[in-house]
């Protein structure tokens, strides 16, 4: 692969001769040419900035000194060939491993180093319909950088190491962080006891030394749900087609349901934990869910196989007339249609006939939830409900 970089400030490159993407280099697997845009200006002072049109803050890149500079890249690779253009900027749509996929099956790319506030808009322009080039805006992420040239570092790295023969074991490629859309499990090595100068010994959690592959890769993949629900919860929950309960595939939930469960309730339950610091409450672990399936009833609707809606209920273990009601999630991507309401008409159809009440536990706060549980009928229960911070609703059973 070739790369080039165009940038006023060609020092900062310099990372590219170390470590794999240095290596690769050597070893001719990648090609990385660095240009001063400063070669392309022919004024004594070397200027490639000016002030903006409109007015407003910062200066702006000019377009003939970027003109020039592509121009010379066209003529230096081989007849009718031409890079894919990657211009950094905050502006940029997002840059993803499936966008370092996709530059890493290109033979050429260029990248232009924007600094201050950007580049006149004319060069894109000039670099699509001119040159040809495809053109895109990338960006790092929702924060401001001085310049484009930390972001091609980051870049060349991505796309880099997913070049045949830069990286030996093709399997570290692919058992990673966003390689399937979920976060990595935690690791673990020697010592399996290890105790800090402060005196806290900690254990390598123990499946990870049964040699029991299978409980390991299950382990592994219950931590990376878990992992991916905390800190990355929109990774799960990728735009679904519009769903009514009657498309979901229902189920009763059994045992290897838990951990799914587990990570709907977390994603359900990740803006009310935010809003009122209560991270932590509530179903904690596996166990504890796959425990409470046992004194429930849980339904399991799946859309293409995804846990993207649950709902339980049980007699009261003190009045064996009220049907409870609980757990009533929708995965937060499919929020707002109305399964919730679906949901709860579901849940209130399977009480066993001689029911008089149904009855159903919220947060006090809770005002999506409240809403609808107000309109199919349910009324507040005056005082604190079953849990600190929540409230007990109840409606009369029609028989
Ligand atoms: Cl790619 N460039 C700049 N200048 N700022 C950024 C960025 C890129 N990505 C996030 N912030």
């Amino acid at each position: 692969m070739l790369i080039d970089v165009v940038t006023i400030f060609p020092e900062y490159l310099a990372p590219l001769d170390l470590s794999l993407i240095g290596r690769a280099r050597r070893d001719g697997l990648l090609d990385v040419r660095v240009h001063d845009l400063r070669d392309f200006a022919h004024d004594r002072h070397r200027t490639v900035d000016d002030t903006p049109y409109g007015g407003g803050a910062g200066m702006v890149m000019k377009p003939q000194p970027w003109a020039e500079a592509l121009d010379h890249l066209m003529t230096s690779g081989g007849e009718g060939a031409s890079p894919r253009l990657v211009v950094p900027g905050p502006g940029g749509v997002p840059f993803t491993q499936a966008m370092a996929r996709e530059l890493a099956d290109e033979p050429w790319l260029a990248f232009a180093c924007g600094r201050y506030e950007g580049i006149d808009e004319r060069v894109h322009e000039h670099a699509a319909q001119d040159l040809g080039l495809r053109v895109d805006v990338v960006s790092l992420g929702d924060y401001v950088l001085n310049g484009g040239e930390v972001a091609v570092l980051a870049v060349v790295e991505a796309v880099a190491r997913l070049l045949p023969g830069v990286i030996g074991n093709a399997e570290s490629l692919v058992e990673e962080s966003h390689e399937d859309g979920l976060l990595e499990y935690p690791v673990y090595t020697k010592p399996a006891r290890w105790t800090s100068a402060q005196d806290v010994t900690r254990d390598v959690p123990q499946v990870l030394l049964s040699g029991d592959h299978a409980a390991i890769a299950a382990w592994r993949h219950q931590q990376r749900l878990e992992r991916t629900a905390a800190r990355r919860p929109d990774l799960l929950h990728a735009s679904q087609p519009a769903a009514a309960l009657a498309d979901l595939d229902l189920s009763v939930a059994t045992r290897g349901d838990a951990a799914e469960i587990l990570t709907l309730t977390r994603a359900c339950w990740a803006p009310e934990y935010a809003r009122y610091g209560l991270f932590g409450a509530g179903t904690a672990t596996v166990e504890e869910a796959a425990a409470e399936l046992q004194e429930w009833t849980t339904w399991t609707f799946r859309a293409a196989g995804r846990l993207v809606a649950s709902v339980r209920g049980r007699l009261d273990p003190d009045d064996r007339t009220t049907w409870q009601i609980g757990r009533l999630m929708v995965a937060p991507d499919l929020q707002g249609r109305g399964l919730g309401r679906e949901l709860l008409a579901f849940g209130e159809r399977q009480a066993p006939s001689g029911t008089a009440a149904y009855w159903l536990n919220t947060g006090a706060a809770s005002e999506r939830s409240l809403r609808i549980y107000r309109k199919a009928g349910y009324r507040v229960r005056p005082g604190e409900g079953a849990h600190p911070g929540t409230v007990d609703l109840a409606k009369r059973a029609a028989r």
